[in-house]
């Protein structure tokens, strides 16, 4: 009987972790190849919230970059620029697109020259106070 109740504990257990990697998904992440002796490079993606719950994106690390930065494109002066945000708000239910023109992750002080078909891991940082790791794949899109 006991070993019942803790095989039903660890598929419960099982199930509990399952569940915690389906809230949020990370869908089609690159990179775009930096040009040779660039040391920036920016991150897209497209991020789903598949919890009830509205959460915030608070950061990205990444381990192939000093720093990362959240960032988006704003209109000023009939131009476009980037700038800089805080946080990036996920809703509930719904898609975030981190695209060309839009939000982006920044990569400063790349430690390595990222060439087609790398991986570079993510970790976000969520306002829930979980973490979420990703890969983002190098893509050559010049060609
Ligand atoms: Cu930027």
């Amino acid at each position: 009987m006991i070993m019942r109740w803790m095989s039903l504990a660890i598929v419960l257990f099982t199930a509990a972790l399952a569940l915690a990697h389906v809230q949020l998904e990370v869908r089609d992440a690159y990179v775009p190849q930096p040009p040779p002796g660039q040391t920036m490079g920016v991150v897209f993606m497209t991020v789903r919230n598949r919890t009830s719950n509205a959460l915030s994106l608070l950061g990205v690390r990444s381990d192939v970059a000093s720093k990362c930065e959240l960032h988006t494109h704003v209109h000023a002066d009939g131009r476009m620029r980037m700038e800089a945000v805080r946080s990036v708000l996920l809703p509930a239910g719904r898609d975030t697109e981190f695209r060309p023109g839009g939000l982006h992750v920044m990569l400063f002080g790349l430690k390595r020259a990222l060439r087609s078909g790398d991986q570079v891991p993510l970790t976000l940082e969520l306002s829930d106070g979980t973490t979420l790791r990703a890969v983002a794949n190098v893509r050559d899109t010049r060609r």
